[in-house]
């Protein structure tokens, strides 16, 4: 099955943590008082950094071999965090905890958080752009990953699917527009994870077209994984707050298939992932791990 998956995301997290850290403190010397400590304060929450992990594991799997690939790593984590800290305001989920801590808003206020998650989007590109330089890497490829990331954290991925979510409350979606904005909200920037990863080690096509349908496949398995643990995990397993989805009356996963379908769903839409992987010849040894912690993950 390949290795254990808990050292993977120990040095994700130590290494990204560590990046984000010295962007905390350099925002904050161009973004001055409150709204940049808030800054500093968003890019600092403990994470879990699956989405670092899949960029440096699929970095690795293609043949990187640069451990400035956690740059790149780093920049994904800064989208991520931006919709975590416009999900919760009141205008979205309306949550009072994330990763264990007081959300952005209520740590500060909905002003200072609103503007925190619109700063973060140009701080991630500032992120990518010092790591292309990092990797040596060329405009071109600049180019083509601040495409891939920014087009999954646009209308046609994260901002689109969560556009649909928040349209779907109190709706009830059908199996395929659940299946929509997952892909869309969540599903969209775990698969620029993984082809930000191949890029990075300049694979060739088919190489990266594998990524891709990896990632596009543990993608969706991450949100209903997530479906799952809304109704089976309490508030401090997960850091932010349990039974959210069904306060909201959100349709998810679970309200449209139940708990034991989605989980075999989830199940196997990663073994599905690991075989694009195994078609294309790339190395499966961490992704493998990944794909199946995401779909068996307690928080
Ligand atoms: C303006 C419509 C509009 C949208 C703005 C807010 C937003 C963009 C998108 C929200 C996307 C979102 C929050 C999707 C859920 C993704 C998800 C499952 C988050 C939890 O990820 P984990 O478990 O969290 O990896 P940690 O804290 O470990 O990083």
């Amino acid at each position: 099955m390949g290795p254990d998956v808990a050292p993977i995301l120990a040095e994700a997290r130590q290494r990204v943590d560590g990046l984000l850290g010295a962007w905390s403190e350099r925002v904050q010397t161009f973004v001055p008082g409150r709204t940049g400590e808030a800054l500093g304060y968003s890019l600092t929450t403990p994470g879990k950094r699956v989405r670092a992990a899949l960029v440096i594991s699929a970095y690795r799997s293609v043949g990187g071999i640069s451990p400035a690939i956690a740059a790149v790593a780093a920049a994904v984590e800064t989208v991520h965090t931006y919709s975590l800290v416009h999900d919760d305001l009141p205008c979205m989920d309306d949550d009072d905890l994330r990763r264990g801590r007081a959300t952005t808003h209520r740590a500060y206020d909905v002003p200072t958080a609103t503007r925190v998650g619109f700063l973060l989007v140009p701080v991630a590109a500032l992120v990518l752009a010092q790591a292309t330089k990092d990797l040596v890497l060329s405009s071109e490829l600049l180019g083509r990953m601040a495409r891939e990331l920014f087009e999954a954290g646009g209308i046609e991925g994260m901002v689109g699917g969560q556009w649909m979510d928040l349209e779907a409350e109190r709706r009830t979606l059908d199996h395929d527009g659940l299946i929509a904005v997952h892909r869309g909200k969540t599903g969209a920037l775990i698969r620029a994870a993984c082809v930000l990863g191949g890029l990075a080690a300049e694979a060739p096509r088919p190489t990266l077209e594998a990524l891709a349908n990896y990632g596009h496949e543990i993608g969706l398995a991450f949100q209903i994984a997530d479906d799952v643990l809304d109704v089976t995990a309490t508030s401090a397993q997960l850091g932010k707050t349990a039974g959210r989805d069904a306060a909201l009356a959100k349709s998810t996963y679970v309200s449209v298939l139940g708990v034991d379908r989605a989980r075999s769903e989830a199940a196997a839409l990663a073994s599905h992932a690991i075989r694009h992987l195994e078609q294309a010849g790339v190395s499966t040894a961490t992704l493998g791990a990944l794909a199946h912690y995401i779909v068996s993950r307690k928080s």
